[in-house]
Parts: C-alpha cells; structure tokens; sequence
C-alpha cells in the first residue's frame, strides 16, 4: 500500500482504463447474469452500509430481507416456506446439503459412513465444492438423449448412505430441467431428502409455464421437494450477489443455526456472517416493482429474442443439437473452439461445454436484443469466413 494516498481523479481514471477492458454486456452471449435492472442498482447504492450479519441494526432491512423471501416463497409454491437471501446459488446449494447432512446424522443417530448424494452427471460443477467441504461422496446419474437425469438409473444408486437426491431445474449448460416431479415422487417413496437446485430456472420456469411452454414443475407444490436453490442475480435481473435459499419447513433452516458470542443476538442462518444488506433491498425492490407480469414479458422477450436467433442461425444451415427448454441454444458447429476463440479476439464472449466441444453454447438474456443478435450473426458469418469455414447459406 502507498504511504500517501493518490488523489481521488487518479483512482477513478485507473479504475477506469481497466473497466474499460471488461466486455460490454451487448457483446455477451455466455452469460446467466446479466446488467442489473435500474432499480436494483439504485437500491443496492443506497443500502450499502446495511450489513445482515447484525439484524439488531438493520432491523429494517432484516424486514425487508423476509419479505423478498415470502416474495419469491410465494412464486415457489409456500409463501410461509423459510429461506435467506445469500450470495448466490454455490452458498444455497451449500446450506441445503449441510441441512441433508445434518438430517440425516440426527435421524440415524450418527453417520455409519461417508454420506451420499445422488445427481445428474449435469449437477452444476460448483457442487463439487461442497460435496468436498462436507465429505460427501456424489453418486452420479446418467442423462438422457435430451439431457434430464435418468430417474430409474438415479434410484438404483439409492443405498443406506443416501442423505439426499439434488434435482436441477434447469442447468445452465445446456438449460436442461430434470424431472423434478419423478424425482419428488421418488424422495417420498424412499423418505429422502430433495433438494432443487432451481438457480438458474428459478426465474425463468413460472413464466414459462405460463406462456405455456412444456416444463415441469419443481417447487414446493411437490411433496417430495424439501428445499430449493433460486438466484436472483441470474433471470431474477438483480446485480451480484443475490442467491436465495428456501427449506419447505422451517425445522430444516433452524438446522442451520450458529450462536454468537455476543447475549442476546439471533442465531446466524447463512454461511456468511457479515452479508450484504443492500443485495436484499435490490431483491425485494426489483420484485415489487416488475410483479409478476412484469417477469412475465421479461420472460416472453427472452424466448421471442431466442426464436429469432434460432431463426437467423438455421437460415444460414446452422443446426441445433438439443431442442432448448430455457434460454441456452446449443448450435452444432465441428470448429466451434477455432471459432469461439476468434470470436474472443474480436471481443464477443460465448462459450462451449467441454461435454459437446463441436458445438456453441449461446445464453439468450435480458441484455441479448434483436439488435445484439443481428450483429452476432454477423460477428459469427464473419469468423466462418475468416475461418475458410462454409455456413450453409445466409438469410
Ligand atoms: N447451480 C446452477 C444451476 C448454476 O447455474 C450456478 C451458476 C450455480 C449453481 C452456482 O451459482 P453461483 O455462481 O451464483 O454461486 N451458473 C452459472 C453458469 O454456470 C455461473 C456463471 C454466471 C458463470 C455468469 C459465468 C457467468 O458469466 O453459467
């Protein structure tokens, strides 16, 4: 650190030439996130001396914290369900299999041996994390041809050590959605424990649902579903780091529940103790203020704008390699890493799941407008080009 400080115009201006390397959002297509709705930004601005790790304080906004939980309670199928907001969907998923683990230790009288989960070979890749942290053992399940867990495969991996089954609704590889209803009706069958990890589809499924497009539902309208991962900073439109995590049954949270050393204070409920205030207030303010219609057309744009790139994509002969449930589009393309990292020089960033390396993963999300669609194709005709690549034809 500098003995004396640089003045206040020198910061700014560094800060500035190395913001100016970062991506703009219009040139983005491998992203969950996306710019934070306005109001979330303002919002989030003004709460940021908040703290949630001290609730005696931030009385206020420990009562706003709830209500964007009711909120998105609500959308889940329980308004009543308990949950947190947290930093995002790595910590829920965490606190949902720490709650697993400590279920399953309380009912069995302790664990006979490493404890098990059960998910899909497609489970997100930061679960690995926490199947490290909490010693547990992943027992992983085939996908079908369209990508969803194998529910009939998944239930013969279920054994004496099975602490719980996660579902994902949808990934964000290929925005597939497991069969969260066989799932539900297996963890009732067999007493288990289920958890949704709902981060990415979480905003996305209500809506869609309701336009009418063909998926599942995954929420606390199942009775198998014991808790669920959802994050506002992904569809739900707020800036980093908004996670949420929900427990259908309030018992299940109280399992998480760290005393202090301080008399008198609440008991801790999240991984992180001090926690940003200002993440929830952009929560609860971009959800009061879109309401559901509002995510609704939210929703209808990102599925026209997706059709519109699939369009433009197939009128050049481009094919798809799954039929897409969200808003990922999976574009078969044999050069596709040549092409990505072309892309990547001329400043577009899209991406390629090393699962299918001959295809382009391309996220359709608030920021991705006709307009940055347009210029993307262009972008892609022009790297095929370079490329001495043939595109089939052009619209
Ligand atoms: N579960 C699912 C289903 C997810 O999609 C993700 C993140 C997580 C868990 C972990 O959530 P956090 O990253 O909030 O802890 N999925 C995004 C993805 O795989 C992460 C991401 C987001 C990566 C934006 C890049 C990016 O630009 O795409």
């Amino acid at each position: 650190m500098r003995r004396k400080g640089l003045p206040r115009e020198d910061v700014l201006s560094s800060i500035q030439s190395s913001r100016e390397k970062d991506v703009p959002w219009t040139r983005v297509l491998n992203s969950i996130c996306t710019r934070p709705h306005p109001l979330a930004a303002e919002v989030f601005q003004e709460g940021l001396d908040t703290n949630l790790g001290d609730v005696r304080i931030f009385r206020g906004t420990h009562e706003l914290e709830r209500r964007a939980v009711a909120l998105m309670g609500a959308l889940l199928g329980k308004e009543s369900c308990a949950g947190s907001l947290v930093s995002g969907g790595t910590e829920a998923n965490l606190l949902a299999l720490y709650v697993a683990r400590k279920l399953a230790t309380q009912r069995r009288g302790g664990l006979s041996g490493p404890p098990e989960v059960i998910a899909a070979e497609t489970v997100h890749y930061s679960v690995q994390k926490i199947f490290d942290l909490l010693g547990i053992t992943p027992r992983i399940a085939p996908v079908d041809a369209r990508l969803r867990m194998d529910v009939k495969a998944a239930e013969a991996l279920v054994n004496e050590r099975t602490i719980a089954l996660i579902g994902t609704a949808g990934t964000s590889e290929f925005g597939s959605v497991d069969p969260i209803e066989e799932l539900s009706r297996l963890a009732v069958e067999r007493d288990l424990y289920l958890h949704v990890d709902a981060a990415t589809g979480g905003f996305i499924i209500p809506f869609a649902r309701e336009l009418g497009r063909p998926l599942p539902r995954f929420d606390f309208s199942l009775p198998g579903v014991a808790s669920i991962t959802m994050d506002p900073h992904k569809y739900g439109l707020v800036n980093v780091p908004a996670g949420a995590i929900f427990f259908r049954d309030p018992a299940l949270q109280s399992l998480i529940s760290l005393e202090s050393f301080f008399a008198r204070t609440p008991t801790h409920r999240t991984f992180l103790g001090t926690r940003p205030g200002g993440a929830a207030l952009a929560t609860y303010a971009v959800l009061e203020h879109l309401g559901w219609d509002g995510f609704l057309e939210a929703t209808r744009t990102n599925y026209d704008n997706m059709a519109y790139l699939v369009e433009r994509l197939e009128a050049r002969g481009h094919s798809l390699r799954v039929p897409p449930e969200l808003n990922i589009v999976i574009v078969d393309l044999p050069a596709a890493v040549q092409v990505m990292e072309l892309l990547e020089q001329w400043d577009w960033i899209i991406s390629i799941s090393k699962r299918y390396s001959d295809c382009l993963r391309l996220v359709v999300n608030a920021h991705v407008t006709r307009p940055v669609i347009d210029a993307f194709v262009e972008a892609l005709d022009g790297a095929m080009a370079e490329l001495g690549l043939a595109s089939c034809g052009t619209d």
